[in-house]
């Protein structure tokens, strides 16, 4: 739908190398409507709900103190099938096999600094916006709607 949203975050990598304002720019000039928007450090409490669904992984430890590391920019982005084409945006979870291109592809080489998340499903990322934004988000019009939208 038109009015999907999806949660897209820097991660602490993207934020210390400075790439924010190139992902918030590439989902701006997609034609998204950036929806909500913050830096946060987050507890590593937080950071296991948010990756609940990988708790037992290897990888898991790992994941968390990285993501604890430094400050994150979580973002609402909504527009025609957010969710899907956030994901094609940001690239393959790995980066070696992430198509130039794409954000991983463009900046990242490791799986674990891959600096950039995008919900996987429309039910997760409302899960994400209520755990990242409980406060909940801005509701605006944007006017240019009608130059992206048939
Ligand atoms: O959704 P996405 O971020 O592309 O991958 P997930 O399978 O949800 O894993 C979350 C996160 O965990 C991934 O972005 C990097 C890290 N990770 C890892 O360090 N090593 C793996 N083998 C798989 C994932
Ligand atoms: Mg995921």
């Amino acid at each position: 739908s038109v009015q999907e949203r999806t949660y897209i975050m820097v991660k602490p990598d993207g934020v210390q190398r400075g790439i924010v304002g190139d992902i918030i720019s590439r989902f701006e000039k997609r034609g998204f409507k950036l929806t909500a928007l913050k830096l946060v450090h987050a507890t590593p409490e937080h950071l296991e709900n948010h990756y609940a669904d990988l708790k037992g992984k290897p990888f898991f430890p790992g994941l968390i103190k990285y993501m604890a590391s430094g400050p994150v920019v979580g973002m609402v982005w909504t527009g025609l099938d957010a969710v899907k084409t956030g994901r094609a945006m940001l690239g393959a979870t790995n980066p070696l096999a992430s198509a130039p291109g794409t954000i991983r592809g463009d900046y990242a080489l490791a799986v674990g600094r891959n600096i950039c998340h995008g919900s996987d499903s429309v039910e997760n990322a409302e899960k994400e916006i209520k755990l990242w934004f409980p406060e909940g988000v801005v509701q605006y019009t944007n006017d240019n709607e009608k130059w992206i939208f048939e």
